[in-house]
């Protein structure tokens, strides 16, 4: 009682201690460094930003590919359907501080040139995963990065050769229960996908342009409350994402695009299919910043409002589950 009694004192403290970036990709397996920002960089596929720090506001020219976001040299190579792993955290070595709100996955095509010289403020965008809240509980996936897990994201199975950048990115919504309190984490990594596919989206967006801060996913007075269902910001998940990227077994997402079989590959999906913390039990490593006891705080919150909403909440989940299955397979 005592604790939970602080949240609303801690959630004003300024929360500067500890934000993140990408520290890792890994493509197929092959590891690659992210280049810690601000510091001199070397060879990496992974867009090179200048804070730690988040991008505020939905209209912000680095929503693009994150703060004062720099070409990068390399273009890792990858193939339709590649698995891409994307490690989060602190250039201390210590886990990404946040554990509520969606995280989200774009790609687009470097066009006329190669990646590496590509610059994004002109992509077109399009949706290849997304994902926000558990289907067994109230935890966001944003929780199994604070653990330490990476975000893992298959790419388009029918993807069309050629350089793309895929825009990795987690948007922290721990104060975006006040307008302009999102916090937003851009990731730019460049690939050049092989094979001989063909397919291309059906919609594309352009960032900054794609959100708005009024989004109902970006200011979000009832981001701790279970029951709300969670609108993910932006366009649609593309026609063209990896079916094992379809499966959004939760969120709220209004839209039949996210329909999956229930059996969709969990097993590949790293933290987004399978339950690598159960939640209440887990805390996050860091043990000494006030962010980082925010959020620790905020969790248990979570989890209590969690346990009175579980039952309903799997219900709508499974009968929602069912619902899109019988639309997709009609
Ligand atoms: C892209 O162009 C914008 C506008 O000219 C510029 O501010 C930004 O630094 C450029 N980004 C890269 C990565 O070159
Ligand atoms: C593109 O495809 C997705 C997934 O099927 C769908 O949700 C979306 O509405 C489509 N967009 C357009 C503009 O047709
Ligand atoms: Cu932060």
């Amino acid at each position: 009682m005592f604790t939970l009694a602080l949240v609303p004192i801690l959630a004003l403290l300024p929360s500067v201690a500890a934000h993140g970036f990408v520290t890792k990709v890994v493509i197929d397996g092959k590891a690659y460094s992210g280049n810690v920002p601000n510091a001199q960089p070397s060879d990496s596929p992974i867009r090179q930003i200048a804070d730690i720090g988040p991008v505020k506001g939905a209209s912000n020219p680095d929503l693009n590919c994150g703060l004062s976001a720099q070409l990068a040299t390399q273009v890792a190579p990858a193939n339709p359907g590649s698995n891409l792993q994307f490690f989060w955290g602190n250039p201390g070595g210590s886990n990404w501080p946040h554990n509520t709100g969606p995280l989200m996955t774009y790609m687009a095509a470097c066009d006329t040139t190669t990646c590496d010289k590509f610059n994004g403020s002109s992509a077109k965008w399009f949706k290849i995963d997304q994902i926000g809240r558990k289907s067994d509980g109230g935890d966001w996936y944003q929780q199994d990065v604070m653990n330490g897990s990476p975000v893992a994201v298959t790419l388009p199975t029918e993807v069309a050769p050629g350089d793309y950048l895929v825009r990795h990115e987690i948007i922290a919504l721990h104060l975006a229960v006040s307008l302009g309190g999102a916090e937003f984490y851009p990731s730019c990594t460049q690939i050049r996908v092989g094979g001989s596919q063909s397919g291309t989206p059906n919609q594309t967006v352009s960032f900054p342009g794609a959100y708005n801060d009024n989004d109902p996913g970006i200011y979000d007075p009832n981001v701790y409350d279970t029951n709300a269902p969670y609108a993910f910001p932006g366009p649609p998940v593309s026609n063209l994402a990896s079916p094992a990227d379809m499966a959004n077994p939760n969120g709220g997402d209004q839209s039949s695009s996210s329909a999956s079989p229930a059996t969709t590959t969990t097993s590949s999906r790293g933290p987004k299919g399978t339950s690598t913390s159960s939640g209440s039990a887990a805390q996050p490593t860091q043990s000494s910043s006030s962010d980082s006891t925010v959020c620790r705080l905020q969790k248990r919150d979570a989890s209590l409002a969690r346990r009175s909403s579980l039952a309903q909440h799997k219900r709508r989940t499974s009968f929602m589950r069912a619902l899109r299955d019988a639309i997709r397979h009609s």
